[in-house]
């Protein structure tokens, strides 16, 4: 059975439109991964660690027959193909591929948690996010495109022109 899932897509290093196509590409050739929607590319003033360059961010809908473990594990294999680099904690990233939501799924793992715990309080995964499924319901906060709207007005998040 195939389960609908969200992963959020972040580049600011090296040439970010190439590395999050690339991505894109990777993931749609993953076996028991349909890539179903994307969003537009978004240029996005970095969070938490705000002395660093800009980022595009994205989000994809897919649809998998992996489990949240196995996902995860291709995942990361798809960052290390594109040369991701441990750095510090919310560090320049080649490219940053996060799973959001898994279906209706809640994951406490040490290197896993599912909903994303900081999703909500980022503009640059709920813009994105709210554009391709602005009604999903993140659990005990709302809907996606009011989410987003309220956080766009404080964190700078722009369209891109591909
Ligand atoms: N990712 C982070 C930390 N800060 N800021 C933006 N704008 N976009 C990101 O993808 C991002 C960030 C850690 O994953
Ligand atoms: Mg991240
Ligand atoms: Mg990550």
């Amino acid at each position: 059975m195939a389960t609908t899932a969200y992963i959020g897509l972040g580049s600011n290093l090296g040439d970010k439109e190439a590395n999050i196509k690339k991505a894109l590409e990777l993931l749609r050739k993953t076996p028991g991964i349909q890539v179903k929607k994307v969003a537009s590319l978004y240029k996005t003033a970095p969070l938490y660690m705000t002395r660093q360059d800009w980022f595009l961010n994205t989000v994809v809908e897919i649809e998998t027959t992996l489990t949240s473990r196995q996902l995860l594990i291709q995942l990361k294999d798809i960052e290390n193909k594109l040369e991701r680099k441990p750095t510090v904690r919310w560090g320049p990233r080649t490219i940053d591929l996060d799973i959001l939501i898994y279906g209706c799924d809640r994951v406490k793992c040490d290197d896993l948690v599912i909903p994303h715990p900081r999703m909500i309080e980022r503009a640059f995964v709920m813009v994105p996010l709210a554009e391709i499924a602005p009604n999903i319901c993140i659990p005990g906060r709302g809907r996606a495109g009011e989410l987003a709207r309220l956080l766009s007005i404080d964190q700078s998040v722009e369209k891109y022109d591909e």
